[in-house]
């Protein structure tokens, strides 16, 4: 789409470049064709540009930031789980509620019963709170559908809602997410025909890389390790849901298919690290998931970072284990809860996170990325970890387009 030259002036420019916040007061930033080119101090602003810009937007002193990252949802699916919620409530653990049947298996019944329309509709409605918080690129796995058709409708969803929102939308495969009842005691068949699927999902150009779910509960390392295998020949990155309830050396796994990412990874070792660190594996952070099962085993983010692993932070939003919905809360519960910085969180959720996608032309405020932007009514960027329940973002730019 086109975009006109736009200037932004009068912000306090937040880049994240380099290591740090990137501050710059009294900022101007100018935008041609969806991407940046040109920000600085307006005193230093070009004159040309200045001629150039058709439209202008004086926005005396909010915070101007790279438009927000959520790097893993699950945002297409069918009915919803507080039922299991109560369970949990009444003592009942996750995995067992999975083992009788429940858990991912309930989401895929009434996914499977769902139209296309339905889980547009749905997820059209939830992505309404993402747009309102500043976010413009999000990922939405599949792994709610468990056959072909299931899982190519829910992959067309998450491409019709790019085309509906304007937000810029990944589709990730999690065709190993559980095993379906109509393979139940045939695991490996299961991951012998979902191969096949990401052959023909991707030849309909419907996936942009694969992950799985490798745990007791999931997959082992040995099936997760012929889904990588099957990607890698399709020339597909992987991600792994790693590490989440016991420590499969999964990550150490990814890390061998050179894996964009790990997630979760609360019983994460030594090991695992070390390899991620090797790979340049992204550590992404899911606290949403740690706060709604009550878990208490943290994730070991002093490791990490002292390992100099890149650590994102997204929602996991999905209707089992993380149904909530804002990202900023995410990052505040990121900085509470597993003690990350406000800097590290807010890089988690930007330059990080789209690490994590293998988006390296957004995520930072500089000449040549993409002109994904949000403004915020804030002082300071540290208050976007600060706040919860709050919604400051007056401005929502992605690829040089206003979207709200
Ligand atoms: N890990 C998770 O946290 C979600 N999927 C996964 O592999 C949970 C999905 C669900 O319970 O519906
Ligand atoms: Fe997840």
């Amino acid at each position: 789409m086109k975009t006109l030259p736009t200037l932004y002036r009068n912000a306090t420019l937040c880049t994240l470049a380099g290591g740090d916040w990137g501050l710059i007061e009294h900022g101007a930033l100018f935008s041609r064709d969806g991407r940046i080119a040109w920000l600085g101090p307006e005193a230093q602003l070009p004159i040309a540009l200045a001629r150039e810009a058709q439209a202008e937007h004086v926005l005396q002193g909010a915070l101007l930031t790279p438009a927000l990252i959520d790097c893993h949802t699950h945002l297409v699916y069918g009915g919803q789980r507080a039922n299991e919620f109560e369970l949990r409530l009444e003592g009942a653990s996750y995995a067992e509620i999975a083992q009788a049947g429940g858990g991912i298996l309930s989401s895929v019944s009434a996914t499977r019963a769902a139209d296309e329309a339905q889980l547009l509709d749905a997820a059209g409605r939830r992505l309404r709170n993402w747009l309102g918080e500043g976010v413009g690129t999000l990922e939405i796995k599949s792994g709610y559908g468990l056959t072909l058709t299931d899982e190519a409708r829910c992959l067309r969803v998450a491409r019709r809602l790019q085309e509906r929102t304007g937000l810029s939308i990944r589709a990730t495969f999690l065709g190993a997410h559980s095993l379906p009842p109509e393979f139940a005691g045939r695991a490996d068949d299961y991951v012998d025909a979902l191969c096949a699927w990401l052959r023909e999902l991707h030849a309909q150009g419907l996936v942009d890389a694969v992950d799985a779910f490798c745990e007791s509960i999931a997959f082992s390392p040995a099936q997760v390790r012929r889904v990588f295998t099957a990607a890698r020949q399709l020339g597909l990155p992987v991600k792994l849901h790693a590490e989440q309830l016991s420590d499969q050396g999964g990550a150490a796994l990814a890390a061998e298919f050179s894996a964009l990412s790990c997630d979760h990874l609360e019983h994460l070792g030594e090991a695992g690290i070390a390899a991620m660190r090797a790979a340049g594996t992204v550590a992404v952070l899911l606290p949403g998931a740690y706060y709604f099962l009550r878990e208490t085993r943290l994730p070991p983010v002093a490791a990490l970072r002292a390992a100099g692993v890149p650590i994102a932070v997204s929602t996991d939003h999905n209707p089992g284990t993380s149904p909530g919905s804002s990202l900023l809360l995410t990052i505040n519960m990121a900085c509470t809860l597993f003690r990350l910085t406000p800097l590290e969180a807010v890089r988690g959720v930007t330059v990080n996170a789209a690490r994590a996608l293998g988006l390296p032309d957004r995520g930072q405020l500089a000449p040549g990325l993409r002109a994904d932007l949000a403004v915020w009514q804030l002082d300071h960027p540290r208050e976007l970890a600060y706040w919860f329940g709050h919604r400051p973002c007056s401005r929502l730019i992605v690829a040089g387009q206003e979207l709200s």
